[in-house]
């Protein structure tokens, strides 16, 4: 055979434009594209009637990760990128969590160990840093650049992982030196714990109470501070799990303003309500993660971000934990929304939940889908053109979808780990049907096709994302005049 796959007659989308022809595949990467392909693939797929997709590209998933209060997520990184695999996404960027007092470099180690036996597509790490010491910003974490780690995740919340915005300074004036793009957690944490405070102390743990505690203008003022510590030091910033309307009309204006400021949001935020939460006892908590999902206007704002580009990428933010005692909800029915594990799975359905509200409802096009779920997270963090893109050159990274296929969800037909799924028995429209990983056909018809461990590690570029814009605040720019050292 001339080629190892031929995807015959489809309709091929990318995020600038849509054509028709086939795809030809050798050695893992794309070898033609046009119609009517003249060799002879090792192996046919006749497409016609079906969109041939760049595979997508999940860059928030939290896989065989500890959250800060210490418990396991219930995917390893077999479940969870099998699952991954399932609903069209060809490469995750989970996170390398580094909790206080651990080194950047063994953490690293640790989750390669994790995923290299495991992992059945490709993969790349953010880091998460919690700890920026010395040893962190001095030699660990710009070495890590250099090696591939591009990116890194901070939060403004929770006791165990918050950084200051003093070390949120620190972090991205380090980020900006050495060309890393900076992911931030954006809610108010001393709004929250009073909140959470005042409703414990009445006895208010039940998980709908996380929604209050968790209120919109503590997304919204952290989002706007963390803008200003960007500005103040010409950092890039994007800003994950956006959900509600000041915060994105606020990244909005950043962008207007020329600043190299990203957002980015999640199936939650489109799918889902507050009053998901209110169910009896802890139920509840299956439909918790951070921020909550607000109400219908939050949703529409949400659209409204994703149509005019104020959002370049949608992840799952798939944060699985099974419904149960050190799961979920670590002390069973007892359990107050303080101590809820925070997350919820979405690894599966990110790419057929936005292409059934999205797409199939006329609100973003086919262009702005494959922007959303592939092109654009390559971009950000430094991995395109090799993914999100179908071009010569590029990985045989595909998702062969059919458009026609209704779907109703139920968590037995995934293939996560978690044992539900806040979306159960809602009815979309379009799956794909055949999974293409680097010209291996991972899923076909509903099974699995590859591996443990045949995924592999990406290192990322410094990203374009990352390029400062070569203004920092005046008064910054003013140092030398009176005779200071410019710190950059
Ligand atoms: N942040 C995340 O990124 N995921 C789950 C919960 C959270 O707070
Ligand atoms: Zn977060
Ligand atoms: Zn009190
Ligand atoms: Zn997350």
């Amino acid at each position: 055979a001339d080629y190892d796959l031929i995807v015959r007659n489809a309709k091929i989308v990318n995020d600038d434009r849509q054509i028709e022809g086939d795809i030809a595949v050798k050695d893992g990467v794309i070898a033609a594209i046009e119609p009517g392909i003249k060799g002879k693939g090792r192996r046919e797929i006749d497409a016609a009637g079906k969109f041939v997709l760049p595979g997508g590209i999940d860059s928030h998933a939290h896989i065989e990760q500890k959250s800060g209060f210490g418990i396991m997520c219930a995917d390893d990184f077999y479940s969870g990128t099998v699952s991954a695999a399932f609903g069209g996404t060809t490469t995750v960027i989970p996170f390398a969590a580094q909790h206080r007092g651990m080194s950047l470099r063994q953490v690293v180690k640790d989750y390669h160990e994790a995923a290299t036996p495991k992992a059945v597509i490709d993969y790349a790490f953010h880091l998460i840093v919690t700890d920026p010491t010395p040893q962190a910003l001095g030699q660990d974490l710009p070495a890590l650049i250099r090696d591939g780690y591009t990116s890194f995740k901070i939060y403004m919340t929770y006791d165990a992982m918050k950084v200051s915005d003093y070390q949120m300074l620190d972090i991205l004036a380090l980020a900006r030196k050495e060309g890393a793009l900076v992911m931030v957690h954006a809610e108010n944490h001393d709004m929250i714990q009073w909140l959470a405070h005042h409703l414990i102390e009445q006895g208010h743990g039940a998980p709908k109470f996380h929604a209050i505690a968790h209120a919109r203008v503590a997304e919204a003022e952290a989002t706007n501070r963390a803008i200003s510590l960007a500005r103040l030091v010409d950092a890039p910033m994007l800003i994950v799990h956006v959900s509600e309307i000041e915060a994105i009309e606020t990244i909005r204006q950043a962008q207007k303003k020329g600043l190299k400021i990203y957002g980015e949001t999640c199936p939650q935020y489109i799918a889902l309500t507050a009053d998901d939460m209110d169910k009896p006892g802890v139920q509840g908590a299956m439909w918790c993660c951070s921020p909550p999902p607000r109400d219908s206007a939050a949703q529409e704002a949400v659209w409204e971000g994703l149509k005019d580009g104020t959002f370049q990428t949608f992840s799952s933010d798939h944060a699985p934990y099974q419904f149960n005692e050190g799961g979920k909800i670590p002390k069973g029915d007892k359990t107050t929304f303080k101590e809820m594990a925070n997350g919820v799975p979405g690894i599966e359905i990110r790419l057929p939940m936005l292409f059934s509200e999205g797409v199939q409802k006329g609100r973003i096009t086919m262009q702005q889908f494959v922007a959303l779920t592939s092109t654009n997270h390559a971009r950000l963090y430094g991995l395109y053109p090799r993914k999100g893109t179908i071009a010569v050159g590029s990985d045989a990274d595909l998702a062969i979808w059919d458009a026609d296929k209704d779907v109703t969800i139920r968590w037995k037909d995934l293939h996560d780990n978690v044992g539900y799924t806040p979306y159960e028995g809602r009815e979309i429209k379009g799956w794909p049907t055949v999974v293409v990983s680097r010209g291996r056909i991972v899923v076909e018809d509903g099974k699995l096709n590859a591996e443990r461990g045949s995924g592999q590690f990406l290192p990322c570029a410094s990203p374009d994302s990352s390029k400062p814009l070569g203004q920092a605040a005046p008064e910054l720019q003013a140092m030398s005049r009176f005779g200071a050292k410019p710190l950059f």
